[in-house]
């Protein structure tokens, strides 16, 4: 055996450790220690039964991830795992698994192969795979339809959704919860299970169905994953093999398993989905922010601005138990801030989302007040009022004066100078910006904006807090727009260019909704707000170069009071419902707009639109890593993929562009500078790259930069 895994034996039973934290990951040598100690056991008469149990905080999270990228780089894979299952399945001896943490992939694969399954209340199981772009792959799709029933193991296996302990004992994939210490429990239940022949979940067929049950069950799932997992393959690909497993022998079930496995295994969506997964455990380190950088307490916090985003991130505060301060200077908005959030509650209640009581705690941590005078409580406040650095300026001067030294003032601007801000104040190491994303209740993203005078202890508190608060933080620099919006203008912007040049609003949607993109540019002006960028545009108009194109649409339609969603009317029109219908005034507005501009219109097709939109969207991110207001390129693929629907399975914009070709992008980007003059320049580290046959992915590993 090996260090990995270890055999003791107590009163009989035989217990096998698995220890390879963090989360025990099936790494090589944890089934080969698992199999050996098998064999030890098999020959010891002693041992009337075993049990495999997890040491440290989980049982076994899964298969080793890391492993994966090494196959589908020309790693031999061996035999797999499925020849290790069975011989755990055909052990003379029970064996049973004692579950705590997660049993997770291939933890539960492997626990399914075991003979029993008992788990503490608190464990889960799952099968996480299709988060990952592929399916499970060690007979996953095989055992657990025999265990839990079809419709259980689609649900488990299309969406990756763990399930609690108490529903696996509902539906038979425990069997039984130990209250109390599990190992104790794990061996008393070892004991009743020595003397009883031991049940092979692969020969129980009682739950499999039959074929005029189960087809409902697959064309409601396939409805399901062609709605809500728009464009992944894995969903696909599990239902498959499922359906496999209910028509055909179990080793067969397991042939059809593997082809699907392997086929996912190599696609690009799995190996930016498996990117994506160590980049957001990569995004909460910071080379000179260690984690043992001390925190501040952030016991209670206060909001400036009761609209929209000061009103959602109040409830933020409050949903993760910290009480709120809601201040705005007019009642009116006040009242109306308020009764957002009462709705925005009782809502989420309505959707069984909280019980009615929960909601009513949440709403009662929020106190509203139209004045500072509890602000010196506060540990943490947040500013959410209108962009514009003149308002910003006003109300940090105010809060440095009634917050007491040593809280953390943060601004929600999404572009505007934190340093400014900070000049306002007197003490700039304590100012920080924190960039929600709209809605702020439910978009993940967090921009940390780290300041020239931002202290460690300040970023490591807001970063943590994004932990609390149920949101991926990510530290940007502070540069106009910082990470996700300063790319997100050139991105608009071409969209707005294609528009003038004579691209459908609608096409131009549809382009980039096919692409993956969870809302096409324009209706993403609409559901933000058009105004939002008009307001910020107004501001900077004196930064702008003269001579630079620039897009007009948008704006002409703010100035006919054409705001989006909330007016009814931006790009598109609106009903009661929010639902967008192309308006054909717009489009007679637009062509007007653009004959009197002298724009020549052509056809513009899909792959041009989602070229120029999205190479858009990289040569800025490329400029900003340069720069260094972005620490990885796998952090600007982290923001895009929780703060603008950017489709997970494609990696972030900075992956997808290693993906396709750093040299083909340079030389799109290219064409498009010799078509539309300067804004189009290559950023010179995509030249570089480009060049040196390099990717963005490598630069993050190689060269280090600093936010
Ligand atoms: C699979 O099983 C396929 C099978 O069908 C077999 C096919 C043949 N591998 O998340 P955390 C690392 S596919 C390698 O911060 P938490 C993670 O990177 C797999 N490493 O902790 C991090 O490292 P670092 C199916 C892994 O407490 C550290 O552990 N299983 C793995 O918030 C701590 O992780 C899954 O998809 C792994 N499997 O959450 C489960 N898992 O400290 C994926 C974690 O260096 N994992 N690490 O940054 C999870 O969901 C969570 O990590 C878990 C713990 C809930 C377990």
């Amino acid at each position: 055996m090996n260090d990995l895994v270890q055999l003791t034996k107590e009163n009989g039973i035989a217990v096998i450790t698995i220890n390879n934290p963090p989360v025990n990951a099936l790494s090589p040598g944890v089934p080969q220690g698992i199999s050996e100690a098998l064999d030890q056991i098999a020959q010891d008469a002693s041992s009337k039964a075993v049990v495999l149990i997890g040491g440290g905080r989980t049982f076994i999270a899964g298969a080793d991830i890391k492993e994966f990228g090494k196959m589908t780089s020309g790693k031999p894979r061996g035999e797999g795992l499925l020849p290790f299952l069975l011989k755990i399945e055909d052990s003379k001896k029970p064996v049973i698994v004692a579950i705590h943490g997660t049993a997770f992939g291939g933890g539960l694969e492997v626990a399914m192969a075991c003979h029993y399954r008992v788990a503490v209340s608190s464990a889960q199981v799952g099968q996480p795979e299709v988060k990952l772009g592929i399916i499970p792959g060690a007979a996953g799709t095989q055992r657990l339809p025999r265990l839990a029933g079809v419709a259980k193991a689609v649900e488990m296996c299309t969406t990756g959704n763990p399930v609690k302990a108490a529903d696996a004992l509902q539906f038979g994939i425990v069997d039984r919860i130990i209250e109390g210490d599990l190992l104790p429990g794990a061996i008393a239940f070892a004991r009743e299970a020595a003397t009883k022949p031991a049940p092979k979940t692969r020969e129980r067929n009682d739950k499999l169905g039959n074929a005029t049950e189960n087809a409902p069950i697959f064309s409601a799932a396939r409805e399901t994953v062609a709605k809500k997992q728009r464009g992944l393959l894995a969903p696909v690909a599990a239902i498959k093999a499922i359906e496999a497993a209910t028509i055909l022998p179990f080793t067969e079930g397991c042939q059809v398993e593997q082809k699907l496995f392997t086929e996912c295994l190599f696609s690009d969506q799995s190996k930016a989905l498996i990117h994506v997964f160590f980049s957001e455990r990569e995004v909460g380190k910071i080379p000179d922010v260690p984690k043992e950088t001390p925190l501040l307490p952030v016991k209670s916090a206060a909001v400036v601005g009761a609209g929209t985003m000061g009103g959602g991130i109040a409830m933020v505060l409050a949903n993760a138990g910290i009480p709120v301060l809601l201040k705005d200077a007019d009642q009116l908005a006040l009242d109306r801030g308020l009764a957002t959030i009462q709705s925005n509650y009782a809502n989420s209640a309505k959707r069984g989302r909280f019980t009615p009581q929960e909601a009513e705690e949440r709403f009662k941590r929020i106190t509203p007040t139209l004045s500072y005078d509890d602000f010196s409580k506060a540990d943490l406040v947040i500013e959410a009022v209108f962009e514009g650095m003149a308002l910003k300026k006003e109300v940090f001067k105010e809060l440095d004066r009634v917050c007491k030294p040593g809280s953390i003032l943060a601004s929600n601007t999404s572009t505007l100078d934190i340093d400014e801000i900070a000049s306002a104040t007197s003490r700039p190491t304590y100012i920080i910006g924190t960039h929600f994303f709209s809605p702020a209740n439910v978009m993940r993203l967090l921009e940390i904006v780290r300041g020239k005078a931002t202290s460690r202890e300040v970023i490591a508190t807001c970063m943590q807090l994004s932990k609390t608060l149920g949101k991926i933080g990510v530290l940007v620099g502070n540069c106009r727009g910082f990470v996700g919006n300063r790319m997100f203008g050139p991105y608009r912007r071409e969209a707005q260019f294609l528009v003038e040049e004579g691209a459908s609003v609608v096409a131009i949607d549809k382009a980039l909704s096919d692409f993956g993109m969870a809302l096409g540019p324009l209706a993403t002006g609409d559901l933000a707000g058009l105004d939002v960028g008009w307001r910020i545009r107004k501001e900077y108009r004196h930064l702008e170069k003269p001579g630079i194109r620039q897009p007009f649409v948008e704006d002409n339609l703010c100035e006919l009071g054409r705001f989006g969603q909330k007016t009814g009317a931006g790009w598109y029109q609106y009903d009661e419902q929010r639902r967008a219908m192309p308006d054909p005034v717009v489009d007679d507005l637009i062509r007007k707009w653009v004959t009197v501009a002298g724009i020549p219109q052509r056809e513009i097709s899909a792959a041009e639109i989602v070229d120029r939109c999205l190479y858009a969207l990289v040569n800025e991110g490329a400029r900003i890593l340069e720069e260094g207001y972005a620490l990885r390129a796998s952090d600007i693929d982290i923001i895009y993929l929780n703060g603008y629907g950017f489709p997970a399975y494609r990696g972030g914009p900075m992956w997808y562009a290693d993906t396709v070709g750093l040299k083909q992008v340079y030389a799109r980007i290219s064409e498009f500078h010799r078509q539309h003059g300067e804004i189009w320049q290559p950023a010179p580290l995509l030249a570089r790259l480009a060049e040196q046959g390099k990717t963005f992915a490598q630069l993050g590993k190689e060269e280090g930069a600093a936010v």
